[in-house]
C-alpha cells in the first residue's frame, strides 16, 4: 500500500528537462501578441473569434509539452472496470501495465512512442517525472487505497518502441463503475482527448450495461467507436454475444465501426494472434487516414478569414465611395449649370444696360428726342432688363443653400470613406505581412 512517504516521494521526484525550444516559444508568444492586438484593433471580429484563435496558440503550446499527443491519433481504451483494457494493451503492445481482478487503473496512462522504454508521470503543474521502478506497479487503486492519485498525477506516459505507436498513442483509462465518481469523471475527461475509442466489454457478462451505453451516448458522440469483446477465451459462443451487443447498440443508434475479440488464451473458436493482428491492421489503416490537427493550418485559416473579410470590406467601401463620388459629380454638374446660367444672364443684363446707356447717349441728348420711337426703344430695353433680372433671381433661387449644404456634406462623407478605405487597405496589407511572418511558426 502507498504510504505518506511514497506520496511525498512522488511529489519530490526530479522534473525531466523539457525539450521545448524556448526561443521558438518566445517567437510564438510575440506572434500571438502581435496578431491578437492587430485583430483587436480591427474591431471586425467578436470575442469568440479572438478566443478561438488564441486557443489555437495554447493548444500548440500544450502539444509542445505533451509530445505524445503531437501528430498522433489518440485511441482510448474504455469500458467497465476489470473489462480487460490494460491486458489488451499489454498483449497488443508488449508492455506491462498493472492488471488485476479488483479495480486497477487509477490514472489515465498514455502509451506512446519512445526510443527507450520508460514510464513517466505528469504532475498537476505539467512537470514530467520519471516513475521509479518500484513505484511503477503501485500507482493503482488497490495501492492508493481510497487516496485519489489524481490529486498528485494528471496522467502517466509509458514510452515504448513499437511500430504502431509511431502514428498512434493509446490512452488506458480507469474503468467506469456506478460507485466511483472520480473514475467516471477521469474517463469522461479522457474521452475528450481521444479520436477513436476501443470500448472493451467482457464477453462473460453477455451484454453491455445500460450504464456503459449512457456513457457512450454522453461522452463519445462523434468519435469512432470500436467494440472489443474480451474474455473471448472464456465463453463458448462468442459470435452470438457479439451479435447481441451490436443489436443493443444499434437499438440506441450508436454506430460501431467494427468489433474485435480478445482473450488471453486461444480457443477452438478464436486465436489471440489473429485478433491482435486484426486490431493492429485496423489501427494501422486508421492512423494512415487520420486527419491530424495542424495548428499552423488552422492559423492560416484564421488569417485567411481576416484577409477575406478585409477584402470584402474594401469592396463594400469602394462601392460606397463610387456612389458618393458620383453624387458629388452630379452636384458639381448642377452647380456648373447654375453658374453658367448666372454668367449668361449677367452678360445679357450688361449688354442691355450698355444698349440703354448708348440709346440715352445717342438718341436722348435732348428731352424732345425722347418722344416717339426713342421712347419705345427705352421701354423695350427696360423690359429686357427686368426680364434678365427675373431670370437672374430664378437662377439664384435654383442655387439654393440646401443643395450647397448637401454638397458639402457629401464631399466630407467622401473624405471619410476614402480614409476608411485607406485604413482597410493598410489593414489588409498588414494582414498579408502577418501571414508571411507567421507562416510555419506553429509547425
Ligand atoms: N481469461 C481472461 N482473463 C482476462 C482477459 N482480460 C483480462 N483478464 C483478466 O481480468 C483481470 C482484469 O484485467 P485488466 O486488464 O486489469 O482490466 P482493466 O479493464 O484494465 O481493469 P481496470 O483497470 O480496473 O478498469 C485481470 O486479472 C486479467 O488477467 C481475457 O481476455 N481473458
Ligand atoms: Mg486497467
Amino acid at each position: 500500500m502507498l504510504t505518506i512517504q511514497d506520496l511525498q516521494r512522488i511529489n519530490d521526484l526530479p522534473c525531466e528537462k523539457s525539450n521545448i525550444d524556448e526561443q521558438q516559444i518566445r517567437k510564438v508568444v510575440e506572434c500571438k501578441n502581435e496578431i491578437t492586438e492587430y485583430v483587436d484593433n480591427l474591431n471586425l471580429f467578436n470575442v469568440d473569434f479572438i478566443n478561438n484563435m488564441n486557443g489555437l496558440f495554447s493548444y500548440w503550446y500544450m502539444l509542445q509539452q505533451n509530445p505524445w499527443l503531437k501528430d498522433k491519433c489518440i485511441v482510448g481504451l474504455m469500458g467497465a472496470y476489470n473489462a480487460g483494457k490494460s491486458s489488451l494493451l499489454n498483449t497488443l503492445l508488449g508492455i506491462n501495465l498493472p492488471v488485476g481482478i479488483i479495480p486497477v487503473t487509477a490514472v489515465p496512462t498514455y502509451i506512446a512512442y519512445g526510443q527507450n522504454t520508460k514510464h513517466c508521470l505528469v504532475d498537476n503543474d505539467d512537470n514530467i517525472k520519471i516513475i521509479p521502478i518500484d513505484l511503477e506497479p503501485r500507482l493503482s487503486h488497490e495501492e492508493a487505497q481510497g487516496f485519489n492519485l489524481r490529486k498528485l498525477i494528471q496522467n502517466t506516459v509509458l514510452f515504448k518502441q513499437n511500430e504502431l505507436l509511431k502514428k498512434i498513442s493509446f490512452l488506458d483509462t480507469p474503468g467506469i463503475t456506478t460507485d466511483n465518481e472520480y473514475d467516471y469523471t477521469t474517463t469522461a475527461n479522457a474521452a475528450n482527448k481521444c479520436d477513436i475509442v476501443l470500448w472493451v466489454v467482457r464477453a462473460t457478462s453477455g451484454a453491455i450495461t445500460q450504464f456503459e451505453i449512457e456513457f457512450i451516448q454522453q461522452f463519445l458522440e462523434g468519435k469512432k467507436l470500436y467494440i472489443v469483446l474480451s474474455f473471448a477465451d472464456r465463453v463458448p459462443n462468442i459470435e452470438k454475444i457479439r451479435t447481441s451487443v451490436l443489436n443493443q447498440l444499434k437499438s440506441k443508434d450508436i454506430k460501431v465501426e467494427d468489433t474485435f475479440y480478445f482473450g488471453l488464451r486461444d480457443t477452438h473458436e478464436f486465436s489471440v494472434e489473429n485478433q491482435i493482428q486484426a486490431i493492429n491492421k485496423t489501427f494501422g489503416i486508421e492512423s494512415k487516414n487520420f486527419q491530424q490537427f495542424q495548428p499552423q493550418e488552422m492559423l492560416n485559416h484564421y488569417l485567411k478569414l481576416i484577409q477575406d473579410s478585409l477584402n470584402e470590406k474594401i469592396n463594400e467601401v469602394t462601392e460606397t465611395k463610387n456612389d458618393v463620388a458620383s453624387q458629388c459629380r452630379d452636384f458639381e454638374r448642377s452647380i456648373k449649370k447654375i453658374h453658367k446660367s448666372l454668367i449668361d444672364n449677367v452678360e445679357t443684363l450688361r449688354n442691355s444696360i450698355n444698349s440703354l446707356t448708348s440709346t440715352i447717349n445717342s438718341k436722348c441728348q435732348n428731352t424732345y428726342a425722347c418722344f416717339g420711337g426713342t421712347y419705345g426703344t427705352l421701354v423695350n430695353n427696360s423690359n429686357t432688363m427686368v426680364d434678365c433680372y427675373n431670370r437672374m433671381v430664378k437662377s439664384l433661387n435654383d442655387f439654393d443653400v440646401d443643395q450647397m449644404v448637401s454638397y458639402g456634406q457629401t464631399v466630407s462623407y467622401l473624405e471619410r470613406i476614402t480614409e476608411m478605405l485607406d485604413n482597410y487597405t493598410a489593414a489588409r496589407n498588414n494582414c498579408v505581412q502577418l501571414i508571411k511572418k507567421s507562416n510555419s511558426i506553429l509547425k
